[in-house]
């Protein structure tokens, strides 16, 4: 990749004419770079416009280059900086190329007027020139002091401004070029283009030549590439069509005390977020946020074949029955490593050869068909950790889900569906009754889970909702489930009972379990009918 400095170094020595646009902040460098330019002035007029100052070094350089580095710092295109003076004398100078370096500014324009310098459009003909001898010293000192051999430095000559003759200006032209500067700007505040005209005549493409038609404007730019100009700076065009933009709309918002006049004519706040470049942060988060997970593991079971599916289910296992062409359970894996949670274990069972193995573990219950969920979790102890999620193999769900399971702090935390309640009635598995039921206006509020129903458990009161199938296990909580799996592995039934046995295990042994309330946007596959309403999940909320 050619660095900004060389960039710029090439707009200025070829040939070919280039233009580059003046920005004054971040957002309007980003305009500028976005609309095509490949280089752009950092003008002293917008930016102290910008600033609400004048143009007369009212800013300090240290506010200019600190806006600068905004501006270099979300563009890939050169900037030329409009430096005044040079802020000072040859010292001043030397600091601020050294400053601009290392701010990722590719070059300065300095012009041989005095500190503190006015806009060469306010009287400009009674404008005093510097000294060409110290204005050389001024150009070397700023040549010798840059590490980046491409940093350029462009010397503007303000001899048409303060009213003198083409002689002069080619003289001072002269003494810049030698002095060491690598191109020279010639600046005109006539209307015509008859100076700069006369001027690149007698120059004769000594060295690379910039030109600032504000003034001039109506000249067709096909003039400016006969006479072998360079560059050509737009100087203040975004500020002043920003200023428009800003008055009209002022104006408009204050008179009419609404915003429907202006709201379809400006930015939407969603093109701010793009030119921040909102997108490349959440990237990022996906990458280096969610990766502080990395130490979260996911065991998911998917041994069973699943019943109600049988020819579906004839060569697969259930959880790798295709919902729109992918399985059930590559879409659960996706969903965790797109959680950050890299690490996932599968225990398969039945057919647990049809499951692809990359970027997975995969241990086999080989008693799977005389055994069940406990049984399979069991098979996967070795795999526990002090932070993990168990979910089922069967489940389809939005991203939002797993992530706020994983962002519980608590030893134990489980998902709940409050919109799927007991409307099945009494003795429906994993209806979950909690200390609270779902409730808004309890948010942030911890809720338990008291228990969850099984098979066999009758309940008189109303469920705050169904358990989707989704465990959090934090630190100490691994020893409650480890303790409770050793307990229920007592039992005779083992091999019958289900993690909602153990979870009701968990609570009686005094462990509390927080409970998370979703509304919905989960599904789990156990018919034919679950399967279309998974494609139609998949194909909605699921990509
Ligand atoms: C600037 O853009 O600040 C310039 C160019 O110096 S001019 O305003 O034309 O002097
Ligand atoms: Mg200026």
């Amino acid at each position: 990749m050619m660095s900004k400095t060389s960039k710029l170094k090439n707009l200025l020595k070829t040939q070919e004419l280039d233009f580059i646009i003046e920005a004054h902040n971040g957002i309007s460098a980003r305009i500028a770079e976005e609309a095509g330019f490949n280089g752009i002035w950092a003008s002293g007029l917008a930016l102290s416009a910008q600033f609400g100052v004048r143009d007369n070094n009212e800013a300090s350089w240290t506010q200019i280059v600190d806006m600068v580095e905004f501006m270099a710092d979300v563009t890939s295109v050169p900037i030329l900086l409009d430096g005044d003076t040079g802020y000072g004398n040859f010292n001043n100078m030397r600091r601020l190329v050294r400053k601009l370096e290392q701010r990722g500014v590719a070059g300065v324009c300095i012009e041989d007027k005095l500190f503190p310098k006015k806009n060469s459009f306010i009287n400009g003909e009674k404008q005093e020139l510097a000294d060409v001898d110290e204005f050389c010293g001024k150009i070397a000192a700023g040549k010798d002091s840059h590490l980046d051999p491409d940093f350029c430095i462009v010397a503007r000559v303000e001899a048409y401004i303060a009213g003198w003759e083409t002689k002069e200006a080619i003289r001072r032209a002269e003494a810049y070029h030698k002095a060491g500067a690598d191109a020279i700007l010639i600046h005109s505040a006539l209307s015509r283009p008859d100076q700069i005209l006369e001027f690149t005549k007698e120059w004769a493409s000594r060295a690379p030549l910039v030109i600032v038609p504000t003034k001039y404007y109506s000249t067709p730019t096909q003039v400016f590439r006969d006479a072998n100009v360079n560059l050509i700076i737009w100087a203040n065009h975004l500020i002043r069509s920003a200023i428009t933009a800003m008055q009209e709309c002022a104006f408009k918002i204050k008179e009419q005390e609404n915003l429907t006049e202006v709201e379809d004519d400006i930015a939407s706040v969603k093109e701010i977020f793009r030119l921040q470049g909102a997108q490349e942060l959440a990237e990022a988060e996906r990458q280096y946020f969610l990766g502080a997970r990395k130490g979260t593991k996911a065991i998911i079971l998917a041994a069973s074949r699943g019943q109600g599916l049988d020819e579906l289910t004839k060569d697969r296992p259930k959880a790798m029955i295709p919902v729109n062409g992918k399985p059930l359970l590559s879409r659960l894996v996706e969903r965790c490593k797109r959680q950050g949670v890299d690490a996932v274990t599968i225990v398969g069972g039945y057919k647990a050869d049809t499951i692809p193995t990359e970027k997975i573990d995969l241990i086999v219950n080989h008693e799977y068909a005389n055994s069940g969920e406990l049984s399979s979790l069991l098979t996967a102890s070795a795999s526990f950790c002090d932070d993990m999620v168990v979910i089922y193999g069967d489940l389809l769900f939005r991203g939002y889900v797993l992530r706020s399971l994983l962002e519980s702090d608590r030893e134990m935390t489980i998902v709940v569906d409050s919109q799927s309640k007991s409307d099945e009635g009494s003795g429906v598995p994993d209806l979950a009754y909690c200390s609270a039921s779902d409730d808004r206006t309890l948010w942030g509020q911890d809720i338990l889970l008291e228990h969850l129903s099984t098979d066999d458990t009758l309940n008189e009161k109303q469920a705050d909702g169904r358990w989707i199938g989704m465990l959090r296990v934090k630190g100490i909580g691994r020893e409650w489930l480890t303790n409770a799996l050793k307990k229920l592995k007592e039992k005779q039934n083992f091999n019958e009972l289900s993690l909602r046995h153990l979870i009701n295990q968990i609570l009686s042994d005094g462990n509390p379990i927080r409970v998370i309330y979703i509304h919905g946007h989960w599904i789990d596959v156990n018919s034919i009918t679950d399967l279309d309403r998974a494609s139609a999940f998949a194909g909605t909320n699921h990509k």
